[in-house]
């Protein structure tokens, strides 16, 4: 009999794993047959690294070099109805004498607007690139992309995927105002990046390919199932071939979402619309993360 209670309470808490880990997908999101975490992993010829892998110190902290200054900053939200909270990168010697660009930068399914800053700390990355004229001085902004009254992430993360599709709302019509009312800004879709990491990935494609009049850089890295099928993302080839200056899509070569990934790349290539197809060695992992948090930074804003 014990041993049926031991069985019983195994299999509750391994349904109850599965059914965290395997969530329905979010309204629009794609069909297709996916892998999740842990999927089957098929990789195809040109799945390869586009770049170098960044210097092993590329984001240690130097003495000698000037710093940039992090922030969290409130705004209120109005799609939400509550004030909110984003971390705001400054480049060094910032000063409102100059207008400077801006990457909007944003977090996975477990994350808030900490953390880009706790798993590939953004601004030593760009502090050391900046300091060796690699990247152009810029603003980051690290919102909290779960657009929901209670927006910290607590229980079943998976649950709360609606509200990073509701984000786009809080993006447009109150995060970018009270950045561009704060900051010293260029305001035009070239000076204007869109870039995540996994759900967060998925909302920079999403929402960066659909709104190509305000964003001219987007970047995916370990885009999750969030993200739109192809055809939804770029249903224009020739419009989004005219307006980007740089689409950049990245997975690494363990991770089981690379499938999401994949089938963008293979429906940009097929269409000729150019883009970044970075396939590097890692998992679902922060690894994964800074290394193109490094890459793309230096090919933004040129
Ligand atoms: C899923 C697997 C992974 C999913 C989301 C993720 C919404 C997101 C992972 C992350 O942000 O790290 O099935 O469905």
């Amino acid at each position: 009999m014990m041993k049926y209670g031991v069985c019983l309470a195994l299999f509750l808490t391994t349904a109850w794993v599965a059914q965290a880990q395997e969530p329905k997908r979010p309204e629009g999101a794609s069909k297709r047959p996916r892998g999740g975490f842990g999927g089957p992993i098929v990789l195809n010829p040109d799945d390869k690294p586009a770049f170098d892998d960044p210097p092993a110190n590329y984001k240690t902290a130097r003495e000698d070099i000037p710093h940039g200054k992090l922030e969290m900053v409130e705004y209120d939200s109005k799609s939400v109805g509550t004030r909110r909270k984003m971390n705001v990168y400054t480049p060094p010697g910032y000063s409102s004498e100059k207008k400077y660009p801006v990457l909007y930068l944003l977090h996975g399914i477990g994350g808030d607007e900490t953390e880009w800053q706790r798993f590939c700390a953004p601004g030593t990355i760009l502090d050391n690139l900046i300091a060796d004229g690699k990247a152009t001085p810029m603003i980051v902004v690290m919102p909290n992309g779960r657009a929901q009254k209670n927006d910290r992430p607590e229980r079943n993360i998976y649950a709360a995927a609606p509200a990073f599709a509701a984000f786009e709302q809080d993006l447009l019509v109150s995060v970018i105002p009270a950045i561009e009312s704060r900051y010293s800004v260029a305001t035009d879709r070239e000076h204007r990046g869109l870039a995540g990491l996994s759900m967060g990935g998925g909302q920079s494609l999403n929402f960066g390919l659909k709104h190509l009049d305000l964003f001219a850089w987007v970047g995916g890295f370990s885009s999750a199932p969030n993200t739109l099928p192809p055809a939804k993302l770029v249903p224009d080839p020739d419009v989004a071939r005219g307006k980007l200056k740089l689409l950049w899509l990245a997975c690494g070569n363990k991770d089981g979402l690379i499938r999401i990934s994949q089938d963008l790349h293979a429906y940009l290539k097929e269409h000729d619309v150019p883009h970044v197809w970075h396939v590097d060695s890692h998992g679902h992992d922060a690894t994964e993360w800074g290394k193109n948090f490094y890459l793309f930074t230096q090919r933004i804003f040129k």
